[in-house]
């Protein structure tokens, strides 16, 4: 069937809803987006991307006679097809959404009813495009992985991370010991894991008040900052506010903190909530349970592209975003390295979309210059805030072990993430220290460009470390 033959086939609600003749879909107006359509046998491509295009602005399955003129001016457009590989381009008034910038709102539109939809038998959105207009209204990050490295007076290398694990069940101090062993075994930054809260074994205060002592004994130690990520999701704002307050009246200096949040279970007002009343602190969103939206044999929901892109814009710091396959979470280079550079960089192609992430006018070409050239992705220009969406850190987790920190290194291209390994480091036959030791060896050894089979000659945590992996 031709495009025509599917233009007559539409009714004239249908209509309403595709524009084959947008001239300039980048003008500016629109928020663009790409998904992956599959209709069921009532609907062809195109009736099926119209009723989508409906149901995610403001349409119902029926033509209703309380429309405007103006409310038909807020109609989203579907403004391409590709027939072949099920693709449908859509442009979204950007005025449809609450206005100061609210991440919900437009996932609501874009990822809410339309994934429940009957007639639709595979609908997945792939890219999504910001013109530069609302890249002024978002926030983006604001204490970014810039500042982290300052802090921690860390450069060319990832930041050096662990997760506390088993991932429940140790006591208060005895998980404040594990964090102690992590950092005078070298590493940086510790994380509690995405389901700590304020169990019972292990209530939240003491756990702050005994990371504090560990981290104040570690730092004295090695000389050495050092950096806490405390989980604050809850079950209401104000006891996630409680716990963001606790942590900052412990007497955690500015920079040795982030605050982690559970993005997807505890939502997108909370990662916004923390982004604007916290804008010194790094927002660290755990995307735990995004699987059921982003895995690739998923057919409906959205791709790791898409969350890490909305992170961005909502303002986290950083976001994990996966290992690429290299590790023990589903995932493909392609789209976890695309997820990481397009969080990393002002410019970045995603699958469908090249977004710029500064705000700069079209025709400013010094900039875009810069922009374009800005291939290092570090911030060319000294605070890019004023001209753009600042960087957003690709946190990298998942079944890593110092023998893959190299594998993965080369898959990403850069040095610029955070990396946390649970297992990867207290699995270590020596223990936690040993772990966090080989951890900084196999790290050493990428940097002096040395093959750590050779380098593990002489670092003998690192050779426990390859043995035990190895094996496994
Ligand atoms: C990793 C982890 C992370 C997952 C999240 C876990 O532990 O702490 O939450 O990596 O996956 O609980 O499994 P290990 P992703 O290092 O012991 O695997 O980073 O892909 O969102
Ligand atoms: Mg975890
Ligand atoms: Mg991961």
């Amino acid at each position: 069937m031709t495009i025509n033959k599917f233009l007559k086939s539409l009714n004239p609600k249908q209509e309403s809803y595709v524009n084959f003749d947008l001239s300039n879909p980048k003008n500016g107006e629109y928020m663009l987006a790409v998904f992956h359509l599959i209709p069921d046998k009532t609907l062809n491509m195109l009736q099926a991307a119209a009723e989508i295009a409906a149901e995610s602005s403001t349409g119902t399955n029926f033509k209703v006679k309380t429309e405007t003129p103006f409310s038909k001016e807020m109609n989203a457009l579907v403004y391409k097809v590709d027939l072949k590989k099920n693709l449908v381009w859509i442009a979204y008034p950007w005025r449809l959404f609450d206005r100061g910038g609210n991440i919900q709102n437009i996932l609501t539109y874009i990822v809410g009813n339309v994934l429940g939809m009957k007639q639709i038998n595979a609908l997945k959105l792939l890219d999504v495009w910001f013109p530069p207009v609302m890249l002024e209204q978002y926030d983006g990050p604001s204490y970014t992985l810039d500042d982290m490295r300052k802090y921690l007076d860390v450069y060319d290398r990832p930041i050096l991370g662990t997760i506390v694990k088993p991932k429940m069940g140790l006591t208060s101090t005895e998980y404040a010991e594990v964090a102690y062993d992590f950092w005078v075994g070298g590493g940086d930054f510790v994380k509690n894991d995405e389901p700590q809260a304020n169990q019972d074994f292990c209530p939240y205060d003491k756990m702050v008040k005994h990371v504090k002592e560990a981290m104040d004994k570690a730092v004295k130690k090695t000389g050495k900052k050092k950096v806490h990520s405390f989980n604050v999701s809850a079950s209401d704002f104000d006891t996630m506010i409680e716990r963001c307050e606790m942590i900052r009246d412990a007497g955690f200096e500015s920079g040795s903190y982030a605050f982690l949040i559970d993005g997807i279970t505890a939502g997108w007002m909370a990662v916004q909530t923390l982004r604007r009343k916290y804008p010194d602190v790094f927002i660290h969103f755990h995307r735990a349970a995004h699987g059921a939206f982003t895995r690739p044999e998923n057919p409906i929901g959205f791709t790791v592209l898409v969350l890490s892109k909305f992170a961005r814009l909502a303002g986290a710091s950083g976001i994990h975003t996966g290992t690429a396959g290299v590790g023990k979470m589903q995932g493909n280079p392609e789209e976890d390295i695309t997820a990481a550079n397009n969080i990393l960089k002002l410019l970045a192609k995603g699958h469908f979309f090249e977004q710029s992430w500064a705000t700069v006018p079209e025709n400013d070409k010094d900039v875009l210059k810069l922009v374009h050239e800005d291939t290092a992705h570090h911030v060319i220009l000294e605070d890019d805030s004023w001209r753009g969406i600042k960087k957003c850190c690709p946190i990298i987790s998942g079944g890593l072990n110092p023998t893959l920190l190299k594998p993965f290194i080369d898959v990403m291209g850069n040095v610029d993430f955070i990396t946390t390994m649970g297992a990867g480091c207290h699995a270590h036959p020596e223990g936690t220290k040993a772990g966090a030791k080989a951890l900084v060896q196999s790290c050493e050894a990428y940097v002096k460009k040395i093959d750590i089979k050779k380098y593990a000659k002489t670092h003998k945590e690192l050779a426990e470390a390859i043995s035990f992996f190895k094996k496994k």
